[in-house]
């Protein structure tokens, strides 16, 4: 047992926080739960180069042997991208994986609360959690640390697995802004529309850190979700994906599959239904989030307040 606290920031993203200069927080858990082998470590490597492309700092998150990294070494995404039995860690995750010196990928949830600790204001995932299908007491923490922490979040919105409606009134009760990047509706991660609104529009990246601004400087402390649609390429349509997963959650049902294990089955499950149109649409999305958030990080201005005479 170790019980020693340990939260290691990188000496570049440190340096990059000294200099204020933006960077972009990724998380892991995509890369030890939600993709296959080898696409998963080459993802975690591009999503950087994305990151550095647009101008910003990447700074990947996950916990190796207990430790919690902001800024894991090329090294370190290696052994959590190639290593057996490795933890999903979320919130509740953290203590348990230090005292017992465990490695793992971090959720969203688990990423943005590292990404606050450090003081970096700009995270990229694919989907976030939500409220599942026919589980309503099933709900990602996701939703819950969004609440909490004032982070962007740049995503494609959630994944088309979970119960989307109720997902959508689930941000808005736990005061969460949606903001969608260039568009008005809530993607659903693999196809660009759901018929679900959002509950504002910013056109550029300029916009995005304006409501931003304006929501932290208020006092509120809550994410900012920036939901940014799949690129038309490698996007799918919803009946194109409906019937895989109907196929898998069934699946899901007959098997018993609970908890953590969930949504990495559906993932994967949909992916080799639809003969890995999911995966190349996944991928992508993710590539492109990471773009998008860097260019957020860069236009990431702080106001310069003025003192009336
Ligand atoms: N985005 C992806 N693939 C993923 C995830 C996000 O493109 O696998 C991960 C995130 O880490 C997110 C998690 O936090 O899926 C949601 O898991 P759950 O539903 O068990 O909270
Ligand atoms: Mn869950």
């Amino acid at each position: 047992m170790k019980t020693q606290e340990s939260f290691i920031i990188a000496p570049v993203v440190q340096h990059a926080l000294q200099e204020k200069r933006p960077i972009v927080a990724l998380e892991t858990a995509v890369v030890t739960h939600g993709l296959p082998r080898p696409v998963n470590h080459e993802l975690a490597i591009h999503m950087e180069a994305k990151v550095r492309e647009e101008g910003a700092i990447p700074a990947t998150i996950g916990v190796v042997e207990g430790n919690v990294y902001v800024g894991l070494s090329k090294k370190q995404i290696d052994f959590l991208a190639n290593t057996d039995d490795l933890m999903k860690i979320s919130h509740r995750d953290f203590a348990p994986a230090h005292a017992f010196q465990k490695s793992g990928g971090t959720t969203v949830a688990g990423s943005i609360i590292m990404s606050h600790l450090a003081g970096i204001k700009v995270f990229a995932t694919g989907g976030i959690g939500g409220v599942h299908r026919g589980s309503h007491f099933d709900i990602s923490t996701d939703l819950i640390e969004l609440s909490r922490r004032p982070v962007v979040v740049v995503c494609a919105g959630a994944k088309a697995i979970l119960d989307l409606p109720a997902t959508v009134e689930y941000l808005e009760t736990m005061g969460v802004s949606v903001v969608g990047y260039q568009t008005d509706e809530f993607p659903a991660f693999f196809t660009r529309e759901s018929g679900l609104p959002v509950s504002v529009r910013a056109n550029s990246p300029e916009e995005v850190w304006e409501i931003a601004q304006a929501h932290w400087s208020l006092g509120l402390t809550s994410a900012i979700l920036v939901v940014v649609p799949p690129p038309v390429d490698s996007a799918l349509d919803a009946k194109q994906v409906e019937g895989a997963i109907n196929q898998a959650l069934q699946e899901v049902n007959e098997r018993g599959i609970q908890g953590q294990s969930v949504t990495p089955y559906l993932l994967r499950r949909v992916s080799e239904i639809t003969g890995k149109a999911s995966l190349r649409a996944n991928i992508e999305l993710l590539l492109n989030n990471a773009s998008v958030a860097s260019r957020i990080a860069c236009a990431f201005k702080p106001k310069i307040q003025t003192v009336e005479i």
